[in-house]
């Protein structure tokens, strides 16, 4: 790019006030290096960037946008709310409705509460499970991402005897000490935690189909198995449905699961991105027994001025609205299946190792040979080819993840033309 173009000279600036020039460190394109686009607008698939080129959007806000941009009804509820009130810090009706409306979609859940991001609901639902159980001790897994609370940015520890280490400055020792860090998909791993933690256990935080990197899924052996244990040790299982959560399908994945295992269901459950439709909004919500530990009814204190925002409750209902009609998770599966098998085609025709996955909208894709099963194998699969890969899909106008461990999402406004305008750029990448 060059270094006179409106986005070379936005970046300059930006990173004059703003730490890496960015409100979020995955925008600034660091793990595949360039320069960042600095989007002016957006509509339907597309993204217009500042110098005017317009992209087929893949990031989707990082999943929120499973409609396209400037859906008529969502942009209609989302003024009408505006001139209305912008935030009272009072109970509204519109609140009660969205609560109602995603507790119709996830039967597990029985009461949620609204809170203003992903990191806040899985930050409140990890204190929420320890208050509820009493026990201080929880599993997350490697490649797993919950959002940037403290006690949740932590990588493996030296065994299962260990426990965490950060995995940012700023968090000490004491605040993680508690956290243990598994392998995804490791069964011998959870049967040894439990052995040696089970009765300390508050809770286990997993991605059901992990979009942190990229896209992994839980295998069913290995999901039964930490249903069971969970059970069997008095430890809550929490659901992070930030990203999987009605992307992947209007009963989320664990609607999912419920259909491979049965009788699965989480204890909790963390949504974010989709139930906002692009506000600030996000969830977490469990049985009735468990969420009235919450303040004001209990002791668990939980609080947020914006939570449950008049204008973002107002988008994430009409999203809802729109992706609760007939077929149209159907529609969006069947398209995100033509660009995944479209993109591997291509490379197989290339001569090209890659894999690829998706579930509902959301999507992944690897340059390997075979399906990554956690943390590790996707730190093996081949970055370099990776990364001149989403380079070239740039350039030809197509914007997919800035990074190798994140998940692509495609939404209804993503059309047959989108699908292969992508696939088409994808070949000539390949064969370059
Ligand atoms: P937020 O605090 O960013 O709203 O949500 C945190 C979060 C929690 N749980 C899961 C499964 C998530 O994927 C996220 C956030 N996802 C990233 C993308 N991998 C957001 C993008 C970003 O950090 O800018």
């Amino acid at each position: 790019m060059s270094t006179d173009s409106r986005n070379a000279r936005l970046f300059a600036r930006a990173q004059q006030v703003i730490p890496g020039g960015v409100n979020s460190p995955v925008r600034a394109f660091r793990a595949v290096g360039g320069v960042p686009r600095f989007i002016a607008r957006a509509e339907g698939a597309y993204m217009i960037d500042a110098d005017g080129r317009r992209y087929i959007d893949y990031i989707g806000s990082w999943g929120p946008m499973i409609l396209g941009h400037g859906h008529p009804a969502v942009l209609e509820a989302v003024q009408q709310a505006a001139r209305e009130g912008l935030s009272y810090g009072a109970p509204t009706e519109r609140e009660v409705e969205l609560a109602e409306a995603i507790l119709a979609h996830v039967p597990s859940m029985e009461m949620l509460r609204l809170v203003s991001s992903g990191t806040e609901a899985a930050m409140s639902a990890l204190r929420l499970a320890r208050g509820a159980t009493g026990r201080s001790r929880i599993i997350k897994f490697e490649g797993c991402y919950h959002g940037h609370a403290d006690a949740l940015l932590v990588k493996a520890g030296s065994g299962l005897a260990t426990f965490g280490h950060p995995t940012s400055a700023g968090v000490p020792a004491e605040v993680v000490q508690h956290t243990l860090v598994l392998e995804y998909n490791n069964l011998a791993q959870i049967e040894e935690a439990f052995a040696l933690h089970g009765r300390d256990l508050a809770c286990v935080m997993i991605e059901p189909i992990a979009g942190n990197m990229n896209f992994v899924r839980a295998s069913v052996p290995f999901m039964t198995r930490l249903r069971e244990l969970c059970t069997q040790h008095g430890a809550l299982l929490v659901f992070d449905e930030v990203m999987t959560g009605f992307r992947v399908g209007l009963g989320s994945a664990q609607a999912h699961y419920a259909k491979l295992i049965p009788g699965f269901a989480p204890d909790m459950s963390v949504f974010g991105k989709v139930i906002g439709g692009g506000m600030p909004l996000a969830a977490f919500g469990g049985k009735r027994a468990v969420m009235e530990q919450l303040a004001p009814l209990g002791p668990v204190y939980q609080a947020g001025t914006l939570s449950g925002n008049p204008v973002a409750t107002a988008c994430g209902l009409a999203t809802l609205k729109e992706i609760a009609k007939p077929g149209f998770y159907e529609a969006l599966a069947q398209r995100t299946r033509e660009l995944v098998d479209g993109l591997v085609g291509a490379a197989k025709a290339a001569g090209v190792p890659m894999v690829g996955d998706c579930e509902g909208g959301m999507f992944g894709f690897f340059f390997a040979g075979e399906l990554p099963q956690n943390y590790a194998s996707v730190l093996a699969t081949d970055k370099e080819r990776f990364n001149r890969f989403f380079h070239a899909m740039l350039e030809s106008g197509v914007y997919f993840a800035p990074a190798l461990y994140e998940a692509g999402f495609v939404s209804a406004a993503h059309g047959a033309a989108e699908i292969g305008a992508t696939v088409e750029a994808a070949a000539r990448a390949l064969r370059a």
